[in-house]
């Protein structure tokens, strides 16, 4: 898969563009790249289909562009470009505090190129002494740097699942492989991951690996052999495939899931019954193998029932498992609706119709219509008029559709002070109210505690949207005493959100479990601004599974009748 090479080609044509003054072209190659990040499908599979155009920013010109790097893994106009500045701007300018001009600045005076050269000019002292910049530019590169280096080595996981679906796929289709899985992390499903780890039986190991490392995308083989090869892929990401034998690939599986905390609770069990339990399976202590060849074997062979990977943390799951009181965790098959979809009458990139249609494709029966209203100037968003004339429309729709309802809806702004901005004489008509901060999100503990309360105790709002505000590699989660919110959005009966973005999952899955033991229901959402983002529903699915969410904790596993008798504006 292709998409991250794409992706920062086209950001680096954004910022040299931008470097040149050249107006309106570097938004419109930003926002192709970033269309191309967020795609789940191979880029290199749409540019076959002949159906590239179809990712929003992406016009002829730029479809021709993304053709030529899918074919020859560069762009002749990009190097063109590059050579007025010939350095990693894609790297560079991910660290807060410099953008393209100071990069310019920095190559120019300083000769930087690179993160590393960047690091030693700052810590050196150097950067300061360029015109133009300063010490405080220096001290907040400096920052910028460390958090620039943890979030290159992580990978969001809505960005790795994809990758390692495809990977997966194209090693099945080689007939080498008897089973490929992915583990790790990823199986766990967490909202990033640090590499990825896949698992695979084959019979022709030493061909399987060379195959493997012949896969598009392998930007550099670290390691080759019948056992284990590992390979560094475009945009960074380093991926581990171990080929195992059959008898031995459930207890693997089981190990090279993870979490290393969760197997030293299991290979304790197994010491605690004079047992020896290891990638290579269960084995007594003679030598006599118990279980390996599946997964669910070791667990029982350990008196445990067969634990979802995404419990696998050392949060209680094993005693859970050893009583058979493991929760039925939410499924994506559950899921009836998206809570959380914008459209072009706010920030989005569709109509309401495309996004009627990608939901129904997706199984999906209805999803709420959660447009901006219009809370600062530069933020597209609804005026109470807009709204009045949406619901119309969303009625006109739904006497059209069969066997599918639009929820009409807002995502309203959480000011500073904990009230939420919607026109209350719509409230009746507006069948979802989500309520979110935007802004201001360090107040300090207390008054976003306050600030947050009064939100979910506000009898207008059903869900709390994103409630931590985290950008995951950007931002942290607000901070807040989160059992006293969760306590009172309880009481209040408001559900809270968990945000399928892949650079929110908001709520976390910690925050999850701890507000589902207050009692408060989840709303899943995925916060679409285009069709393919629909598809991120899934992360929230993981997230909360990850919080040991259930079908019945989740507002959006109702037919819609009942969500709408459910939710706190309904009783
Ligand atoms: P990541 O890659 O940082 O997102 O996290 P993981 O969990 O994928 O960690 P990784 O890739 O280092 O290793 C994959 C799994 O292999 C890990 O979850 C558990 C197992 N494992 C690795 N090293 C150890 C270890 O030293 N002890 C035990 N018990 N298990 C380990
Ligand atoms: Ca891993
Ligand atoms: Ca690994
Ligand atoms: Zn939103």
């Amino acid at each position: 898969m292709k998409n991250a090479l794409v992706a920062k080609i086209l950001y680096e044509v954004a910022d040299l563009l931008e470097l040149q003054d050249v107006p309106f072209k570097p938004r419109a190659y930003r926002r192709a790249a970033r269309a191309v990040e967020d795609c789940p499908t191979p880029v290199e599979d749409l540019v076959a289909e002949g159906r590239i155009r179809e990712l929003p920013g992406v016009g002829e010109a730029i479809a021709e562009k993304i053709a030529e790097i899918v074919e020859t893994g560069k762009l002749a106009y990009h190097e063109e470009l590059k050579a007025a500045l010939p350095v990693d701007l894609h790297a560079l300018t991910a660290v807060d505090g410099v953008g393209p001009k100071t990069a310019k600045l920095l190559y120019e005076a300083l000769g930087v190129r690179t993160l590393d050269d960047l690091e030693r000019a700052a810590q050196e002292g150097r950067i300061r002494t360029v015109k133009g910049l300063g010490a405080k530019t220096e001290e907040k590169i400096l920052r910028g740097l460390e958090e620039a280096r943890r979030a290159e080595r992580r990978v969001l996981l809505g960005r790795a699942l994809p990758l390692a679906r495809d990977l997966c796929r194209r090693l099945r289709a080689t007939g080498l492989f008897a089973r490929v899985e992915p583990a790790g992390s990823l199986r766990r499903g967490k909202e990033t991951v640090g590499d990825l780890d896949l698992l695979a039986i084959s019979d022709r190991p030493g061909e399987a690996a060379d195959a493997f490392c012949a896969i598009p995308g392998v930007e550099e083989v670290l390691a080759r052999g019948p056992k284990k090869a590992s390979v560094r892929l475009a945009g960074g990401l380093q991926c581990d495939l171990r080929i195992v034998p059959a008898e031995s690939f459930g207890a693997a599986l089981q190990y090279f899931t993870g979490s290393k905390e969760h197997n030293i609770r299991l290979r304790e069990r197994a010491v605690a019954r004079g047992l020896k339990l290891s990638e290579y399976g269960l084995f007594t202590s003679d030598g006599r193998l118990l279980a390996g060849e599946d997964e669910a074997g070791v667990y029982r062979a350990l008196g445990l029932s067969w634990i979802p990977p995404e419990l696998r943390e050392d949060g209680g799951e094993v005693p859970a498992a050893e009583r058979g009181e493991l929760p039925r965790l939410v499924e994506l098959a559950d899921v009836q609706g998206d809570l959380h979809v914008h459209t072009d009458a706010s920030d989005g990139e569709m109509t309401l119709r495309e996004a009627v249609e990608a939901a129904r494709a997706r199984g999906l029966s209805y999803l709420a219509l959660t447009d901006h209203l219009k809370f600062a100037a530069a933020i597209p968003g609804l005026s109470p008029d807009d709204l009045r004339r949406q619901i119309e429309e969303v009625r006109r729709l739904n006497e059209e559709l069969r066997g599918f309802t639009v929820l009409t809806g807002v995502e309203a702004n959480i000011a500073r002070d904990g009230s939420v901005d919607v026109p209350r004489d719509l409230l009746r008509e507006l069948d979802l109210v989500v309520a979110s901060v935007h802004t201001h999100l360090r107040l300090g503990r207390g008054a976003m505690t306050e600030r947050l309360a009064r939100a979910v105790e506000d009898e207008a709002v059903d869900v709390l949207g994103h409630p931590t505000g985290r950008l995951l590699g950007e931002r942290p989660p607000c901070e807040a005493d989160w059992d006293e919110v969760f306590r009172r959005a309880a009481k209040a009966g408001t559900a809270l959100e968990v945000n399928a973005h892949p650079q929110r999952l908001d709520l976390p899955a910690e925050l999850i479990r701890r507000a589902l033991d207050h009692g408060v229901r989840l709303a899943l959402g995925t916060d679409a601004h285009n069709p393919s983002q629909l598809e991120f529903l899934e992360l929230a699915v993981l997230t909360a599974r990850r919080g040991w969410a259930t079908e019945e904790q989740v507002l959006n596993a109702l037919p819609v009748s009942e969500l709408l008798a459910a939710r706190k504006r309904g009783r």
